[in-house]
This record gives structure tokens, C-alpha cells and sequence, in this order.
């Protein structure tokens, strides 16, 4: 029998209170809490280890760049990337995603180049295209969703044609949960002559990403979400598109040579990495592809799909209630809307019982617009997350609507 109450056990922050009531926390799409283990090396590494990466011939920055460097190798193995050249350290997925931008497609798109944005992505992974298409004249195509919040991959055939140069696309939307068949999509845009950059912000804490059985040329993803620590993130990308591509940032670590009439850049994947980088959240993010690494993909899709099939079914009963985003293939999110309840009313609502759920637009305004909403509600879930959650979600939503209607 897996000992799920083991596993929440490593996550002190739920064993807080609110306003009295347990924390009940359901808001993992926005943010992950970590457990133990990321805390513990985030502290071991001040306590023990601190000191610049790269620079130093001493042994504390030796033994410090190792460690760092070892990270980057967990990263190649967590997402199959044939070579550690091919992980950039970045703050997370929307630098991920800009750097994409202004370095891939500043210098290999020209105006009237189409780049194809899905009608799901959260603003990230649609807004440095609309800056690209105001710096340099590429046209950014939308791709809608259904009524389900679904993309058709015939849809997908009728907008590819040789001006499409790039498919922007999520694997699991953060709004409305659906998970996207990216081997298809890379294989019809590849087939067009298209690159593929697929946002894993959310997906890369739920389903076992592989880049290279997925062919995909570009992925982002944040440490954040999944239980390592804020401000680092990944960018892979295939090291010849790398090789080609030029710095995104100048700075220290990222050259070779300098002089004020020629600068030389250092090779992959420094060459992506001006600065001191965030070292420590390195090391947490490590720590934190060891838990999952050992809790195992399969545990994860399990009691992940548990909980959502349950928070389906329960929130389904409450009269009145929609939920946005009824995709067939879905990770572990339910957005959705009350009649008669605003959703920050709800969510305000909801935190005074100690329910924390997130209700907005979700950075993903366009999918808002789609269903004609301003906002939902929505409940997203993490590994810790059990049906005691869940039913106190649902016995919260009854009492504030007892209040609002
Ligand atoms: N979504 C949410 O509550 P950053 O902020 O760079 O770590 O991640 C951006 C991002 C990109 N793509 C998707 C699909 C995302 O869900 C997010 C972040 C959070 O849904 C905060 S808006």
C-alpha cells in the first residue's frame, strides 16, 4: 500500500492553518509547495556550499560548480535530451519562451514569416510573438480551441502552409486542463517545414516528458511548478538550433574572449547564460527532479487522476456550476464558473475556510474571451493534494454560496 500520507507529510507548509481551518491548498497550477528535501537544499547550499559558479579555482566554488553542473545533467535525463549542451538555465518559462523570440526568431524570421499560437496559451507563450510581430513584421496566426477547449489537428493542417515557420503550442493548458497531442503536432509542422515550441509549465510536473520521442525543438518549463523553488526554469532546445542561434544577453560566464573591438561567445550552454545564475535555485530544482524521480511518473498520473476524476464528479453536482475546459485528455486542473457567484467573490469566500484556489483570468485572457467569461474559478492539483481537500473545497463553495445567491 503507497503511503500517501507520508508523502503530504514532507510538505510542511500544509500542515498550516487559515483563518482558522487547515490549509487546503489548490492552487499547484499557479505554484507548487515544496517539500522538505528542496527546502533542506536550498539551506544546505547556503549553509555549506555558497559560492559563484564558474569563476572560482578555490574548492567551495569547485565543489559548487559541480554540483550545479550535475543538476543541468538531471534536466538532460528528466526531459531525454541527448546532450547537457542542450539545457539552458533560465528563470522559467516565460524567459524561456522571450529568449526563443528575440534570439531564434529575431534572427531566422522575416516579415510575412507566420508563427502559429494556440488559442490556449497563457500570455507568455503568445505575447513576446505579438512583440515580435511589432519589432520585425512575422505574423502570429491563432489557432482556436472548441467548445471543450480542445485543438483539432485538422484545424492545425488547414493553417500550416510554407510561410508557417513555428507552432507555439502548450502541452497542458493552465486555464482549462486540456493536454495537447504534441508528437501529432510536431510531426504536421515539421512535415510543413515548421518549428515547434512547446510550453511544459504545466505538464512537466504531471506526464514524463521526452523531447526526443516527442521531436520537439523548443520546451519551457518552470522549476516552480513543479516543487522546486521560484526564479529557475529551463529552456531545451536542439543544440544545432542553438549553435545557430545568437546570445540573448550579454554578460559575464557567456564569452570567451573580450575586447571593446571583438567579443568571442563561450560555447553551449553558456552562451545562454550571462550572469551569475540562480545557483541555489539550481540545487533546489535537483532536489526536486530526485522526488519525483522517486515518487515516479506513474504514482504521479495515478493519484492525480484520482483527484480530478473525483472533483469532477463533486463539483458537477453543485447547481449552477460549468465547468470551462471538458477536454477528453485533461491533467489535473478544473476551471470553472457558478451562476449567481463572481469567482473572486467565491475565491474570497473560500479562503476564509482556508481553501485556496486561484480565481482569474489565469494569464490566458484569450481563452476568457472564448468562453465569454471574465474569469474562473479554478482548482488545480499537486501529488499531496486527497479527497479531504477536495470535499472541503465543496463544503466551502456550498456555504459562500448559501451567501452570495
Ligand atoms: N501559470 C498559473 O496560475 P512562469 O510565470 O514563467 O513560471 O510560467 C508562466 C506560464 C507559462 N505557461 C503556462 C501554461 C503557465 O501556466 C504559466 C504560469 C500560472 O496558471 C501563473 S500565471
Amino acid at each position: 500500500m503507497f503511503d500517501h500520507a507520508a508523502l503530504r507529510a514532507q510538505f510542511p507548509i500544509l500542515k498550516l492553518t487559515e483563518n482558522g481551518h487547515p490549509l487546503t491548498y489548490l492552487d499547484n497550477a499557479s505554484t507548487s509547495q515544496k517539500p522538505l528535501s528542496v527546502i533542506q537544499a536550498v539551506e544546505d547550499y547556503y549553509s555549506t556550499q555558497n559560492a559563484n559558479v564558474h569563476r572560482g579555482v578555490y574548492g567551495l566554488s569547485e565543489r559548487g560548480t559541480d554540483a550545479f553542473e550535475t543538476v543541468r545533467k538531471k534536466v538532460q535525463a528528466f526531459v531525454n535530451a541527448k546532450s547537457y549542451k542542450e539545457i539552458i538555465f533560465v528563470r522559467g518559462a516565460t524567459e524561456g519562451v522571450n529568449l526563443v523570440a528575440q534570439s531564434w526568431g529575431r534572427h531566422f524570421l522575416k516579415a510575412g514569416d507566420q508563427v502559429i499560437v494556440s488559442e490556449m496559451e497563457h500570455h507568455s507563450n503568445l505575447v513576446p510573438w505579438q512583440m515580435l510581430r511589432e519589432q520585425i513584421g512575422i505574423e502570429v496566426i491563432k489557432w482556436p480551441i472548441n467548445e471543450r477547449g480542445e485543438l483539432s489537428l485538422e484545424d492545425l493542417a488547414g493553417l500550416l502552409n510554407e510561410r508557417t515557420k513555428l507552432v507555439a503550442v502548450t502541452q497542458m493548458s493552465n486555464a482549462l486542463g486540456t493536454i495537447n497531442p504534441i508528437k501529432q503536432i510536431v510531426e504536421m509542422a515539421h512535415q510543413a517545414g515548421a518549428k515547434v515550441l512547446v510550453d511544459g509549465a504545466q505538464s512537466t510536473s504531471h506526464i514524463k516528458v521526452d523531447v526526443q520521442a516527442l521531436d520537439v525543438d523548443f520546451l519551457v518549463f518552470s522549476g516552480h511548478k513543479l516543487y522546486a523553488p521560484t526564479g529557475i526554469g529551463c529552456l531545451y532546445a536542439k543544440q544545432a538550433l542553438l549553435e545557430a542561434m545568437p546570445p540573448y544577453m550579454g554578460g559575464g560566464d557567456m564569452i570567451y574572449k573580450v575586447s571593446f573591438e571583438q567579443t568571442e561567445y563561450n560555447e553551449l550552454p553558456y552562451k545562454f547564460e550571462a550572469g551569475t545564475p540562480n545557483i541555489a535555485g539550481v540545487i533546489g530544482l535537483g532536489a526536486a527532479l530526485d522526488f519525483i524521480n522517486q515518487l515516479g511518473f506513474e504514482r504521479i498520473a495515478q493519484i492525480e487522476e484520482e483527484l480530478l476524476h473525483y472533483a469532477t464528479e463533486r463539483l458537477s453536482q453543485i447547481e449552477g456550476l460549468r465547468i470551462i475546459g471538458t477536454a477528453a485528455t485533461k491533467g489535473a486542473v478544473v476551471s470553472f464558473v457558478i451562476e449567481g457567484a463572481h469567482p473572486h467573490d467565491l475565491a474570497t469566500l473560500l479562503d476564509q475556510d482556508g481553501v485556496a484556489v486561484r480565481a482569474s483570468h489565469h494569464c490566458a485572457m484569450p481563452v476568457m474571451l472564448k468562453f465569454n467569461v471574465p474569469a474562473t474559478v479554478r482548482a488545480s492539483f499537486g501529488v499531496y493534494n486527497n479527497r479531504d481537500d477536495i470535499d472541503r473545497l465543496v463544503a466551502s463553495i456550498h456555504e459562500a454560496l448559501d451567501m452570495l445567491r
